[in-house]
């Protein structure tokens, strides 16, 4: 029986799924099987009522330490065009959920940009972030030299892709490439805090707030503006909206539903 290349638990917490990357003796190098896999499940999830926020992790010693080098080494450009992991990379960020990398250890290469392709990240002291793909002759190709200059600037962006050196946990928080850093036992659970503050809101205005801010990065200003004013009139025909503001009204919790 082939071993589990991920593990996933759609009810780790009420409303929270659990992607685990299951390769610890690769460090959780992402082969297309994993990939896909990856993509699968969050399709998936992203179809299931029952989840509201989805957490993505590795183990201890890695959250993945990049694409699978050994699957790439003997490849010619043809053969990676063919493979076309672009449309799974690029199904993973319609990811409409909102998605957490749980982050310990090795984040590299492909690794890191699956960080990036996530929403928000919280990472363990002893988390690296890199994209060394420079020292094996490449260069990013999942996004890493165009979400890294847009979360870290142009020269620290330039430094890690051009260098390859990675960078800790604590560099990552200061250049803003992660929203925290926690003590090494409990990356998980503060991720499942995080998710617990968003679970349990209107899932609708969490869809559409996710998709408005990554407009941000895709838009110019003024049409980005006009497409979150519409996402914000439509959260008014939503039972949520009416929920949300009769709650704060009545001086209680709300209790959204989704609807
Ligand atoms: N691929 C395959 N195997 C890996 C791996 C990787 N990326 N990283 C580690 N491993 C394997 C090692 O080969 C070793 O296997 P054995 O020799 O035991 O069989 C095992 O994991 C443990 O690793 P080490 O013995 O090296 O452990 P150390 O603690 O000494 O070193 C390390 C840890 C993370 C510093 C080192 O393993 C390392 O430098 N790893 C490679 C990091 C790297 O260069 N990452 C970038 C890979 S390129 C694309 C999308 C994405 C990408 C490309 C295309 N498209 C959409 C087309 C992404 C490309 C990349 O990520």
């Amino acid at each position: 029986m082939n071993p589990e290349l991920i593990r996933v638990n759609k009810a780790y917490e009420k409303h929270i799924a659990l992607i685990q990357l299951n390769r610890p003796k690769e460090l959780n190098a992402l082969n297309l099987q994993v990939m896909g896999e990856i993509r699968d499940t969050l399709m998936e999830l992203d179809n299931d009522p029952e989840v509201r926020v989805i957490i993505i992790t590795g183990n201890e010693r890695a959250f993945a330490a990049g694409a699978d080098i050994k699957q790439m080494a003997g490849k010619g450009a043809i053969d990676m065009l063919k493979i076309d992991q672009f449309s799974t990379w690029d199904q993973i960020r319609k990811t409409k959920k909102p998605i957490i990398a749980a982050v310990s250890g090795f984040a590299l290469g492909g690794g890191c940009e699956l960080v990036m392709t996530c929403d928000m990240v919280v990472a363990a002291e002893s988390a690296q972030f890199g994209q060394p793909e420079i020292k094996i002759g490449v260069m990013p190709g999942a996004g890493g030299t165009q979400r890294l200059p847009r979360a870290v600037g142009k020269v620290k962006a330039m430094e890690m892709a051009l260098t390859g050196n990675f960078i800790s946990a604590e560099e990552a928080l200061n250049w803003g490439l992660i929203n925290k850093v926690v003590p090494n036992e409990s990356y998980l659970s503060e991720a499942v805090r995080l998710a617990k503050d968003i679970a349990k809101q209107s899932p609708i205005a969490v869809q559409l707030a996710k998709e408005s801010v990554l407009k941000a990065y895709e838009m110019p200003l003024q049409e980005a503006l006009s497409f979150e004013r519409k996402n914000f009139y439509m959260l008014f025909a939503t039972q949520d909206q009416k929920e949300g503001m009769a709650a704060f009204v009545e001086k209680r919790k709300p209790s959204f539903k989704g609807e």
